[in-house]
């Protein structure tokens, strides 16, 4: 049997109308055992329609900030660059992901964007909004793990990794605030930030906020986040 295709979004910069990718999420697919596609930001729905009809997996990327109105919020002073055309693209296609039972995997800003898309909330800033936060924008390379996150027993997450702690990358300012009803949350950090969710039934659906692509060479704990996905999107 033929590699699954695993659709991946891209970031998208609308001042140079340009798309990009970081090229550890297109190898750690490979080395998974999947076959990337990159899925452009594109404004047409129909476009999404007929990606999801076609992908076996959807593998949500890192990126800049979600304009928080969506999640009802004037913008703090803190929130990021906005994309809204990649905002109106990923939150279309998980939501029609959703209903297909697709298998997802959300990384940083993925995991929020799988939270967002179905009924929960974001901090914007979490130095700002959330009190006594051990830091996570590390000043370390993507590939060195900074803090640990604590993984709740009776999860997929759990029996992916096999351990309680795990050691991660940390690239966020955002994180989860409210969780969407259709997840739950599977790991923390020691300051109490959501650092994973999944789904409760159906396909497999995981947001993890750390960077399992920078990670996967050094520890099977990561490698093994992406293998799992991908055998998930074999069947
Ligand atoms: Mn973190």
């Amino acid at each position: 049997m033929g590699r699954p295709l695993i659709g991946i979004t891209t970031n998208h910069d609308d001042r140079e109308k340009e798309l990009r990718l970081r090229r550890h999420y297109v190898e750690a697919v490979i080395a998974a055992g999947g076959l990337p596609v990159l899925l452009p930001v594109v404004a047409d729905h129909e476009i999404v329609t007929e990606y999801l009809a076609r992908i076996d997996g959807l593998l949500l990327t890192g990126g800049g900030d979600i304009d928080p109105l969506l999640y009802g919020e004037d913008p703090l002073p803190e929130n990021g660059r906005l994309d809204p055309l990649r905002d109106d693209f990923e939150l279309g296609l998980v939501r029609k992901a959703f209903e297909r039972g697709l298998n997802i995997l959300g990384i940083c800003k993925g995991c929020q964007v799988l939270n967002l898309a179905l009924g929960g909330s974001l901090y914007q800033d979490l130095y700002r909004q959330k009190a006594a936060v051990l830091k996570h924008v590390q000043e370390a390379p993507r590939w060195y793990p900074t803090h640990r996150v604590r993984i709740k027993r009776n999860s997929h997450l759990y029996r992916i990794v096999q351990q309680e702690f795990i050691k991660v990358n940390s690239i966020h300012h955002q994180a989860i605030k409210e969780v969407s009803p259709f997840f739950k949350v599977v790991a923390y950090s020691a300051d109490g930030v959501i650092e994973a969710i999944e789904k409760k039934q159906g396909a497999f659906v995981l947001g993890v906020q750390w960077h399992p692509e920078s990670l996967w060479k050094s520890s099977w704990e990561n490698y093994n986040i992406f293998r799992e996905f991908i055998k998930k999107c074999r069947k």
